[in-house]
């Protein structure tokens, strides 16, 4: 395990060639993404794995809710919540790792949102690909709306030539500008700023340039999580956060694939899915 993550509740798996993915149970957080032996997800070195407050870093899960929340944390529970082992990682017969860790509701979810639900969230490791793939089930007899999104960090050796590739034309909530909505014209996005816009309806695969050491691209193809987020907080906000370096806005990128626009209806005995796979590329 890397040094600053704790031993206990994680889980690894390993298709060899140094092509591994680590889940803490705290939050199914994804700590670490190696593809041959490179780092594409970013976890602040001053993450807390306290189990009190979500992790900084890896792809926390965002659910019931998207955004500061009435009724609980920002965010929702399922980034605090400790989730269980379901299936071990297991290879197939393809070669691919598959591992999959649940949450159910308990007392303390119900406090805070008074349904009963089982979310499974399964992962799938191949040597330069990953997919997360989360279902929602309502065990519930009365139906409930969510919304939910996978809080991806995304490292990078230099915030400043890593672009997102797939926004162009799209209609974006600029959340920094009183939800303003405008359209994106770049084809390709780079940040110099504190951004914190939600892509609305994002119908196209994702290209996140130049990210772990530098020499690979990231290709993001997503399944129901149409929203895409994109966030860093740059060097105010960066130094307001003590679970985040005063410099490390430098270092990643949030690219988030959400349903936050709108929130999800599933009725009682229902389920919905969505997914996110991820894909390393050379860097062009
Ligand atoms: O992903 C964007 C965002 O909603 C930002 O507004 C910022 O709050 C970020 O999430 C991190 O939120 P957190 O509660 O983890 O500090």
């Amino acid at each position: 395990l890397p040094s600053h993550f704790p031993a206990g509740d994680v889980v690894l798996l390993d298709c060899g060639d140094d092509n591994t993915a680590l889940v803490h149970l705290h939050g199914a957080t994804l700590l670490s993404w190696k593809v041959n032996g490179e780092e594409i997800l970013f976890v602040s070195e001053k993450a807390v794995f306290d189990g009190k407050k979500a992790i900084r870093g890896g792809i926390p899960i965002v659910f019931p809710n998207f955004g500061p929340w009435k009724l609980g944390p920002q965010h929702g529970f399922g980034r605090i919540k400790r989730w269980s082992l379901a299936i071990p990682p297991t290879k197939d017969k393809h070669g691919t790792v598959i591992a999959a860790i649940s949450l159910e509701d308990d007392e303390e979810t119900r406090r805070m949102w008074n349904y009963k639900f089982r979310l499974v969230y399964t992962l799938e490791l191949q040597a330069t690909s990953f997919t997360m793939n989360l279902s929602i089930h309502n065990t519930d007899i009365k139906a409930f709306d969510f919304t939910t999104l996978l809080h991806s960090y995304i490292r990078t050796p230099d915030i400043l030539n890593t672009s997102v590739t797939g926004l162009s034309g799209l209609v974006y909530v600029d959340k920094l500008k009183k939800n303003k909505k405008s359209t994106e014209l770049r084809e390709k996005v780079f940040m110099d700023e504190n951004y914190d816009r939600i892509y609305l309806e994002c119908p196209k695969d994702l290209i996140v340039s130049h990210v772990g050491c530098g020499k690979h691209n990231l290709f993001i193809k997503t399944f129901n999580l149409p929203d895409i987020v994109i966030w860093n907080p740059w060097e105010e906000k960066a130094k307001e956060m003590s679970d985040f370096g005063d410099d490390e806005y430098k270092y990643m990128i949030c690219v988030e694939g959400g349903m936050v626009s709108s929130p999800v209806t599933v009725n009682g005995g229902k389920q919905f899915e969505c997914s996110q796979t991820f894909i390393v590329t050379p860097a062009d």
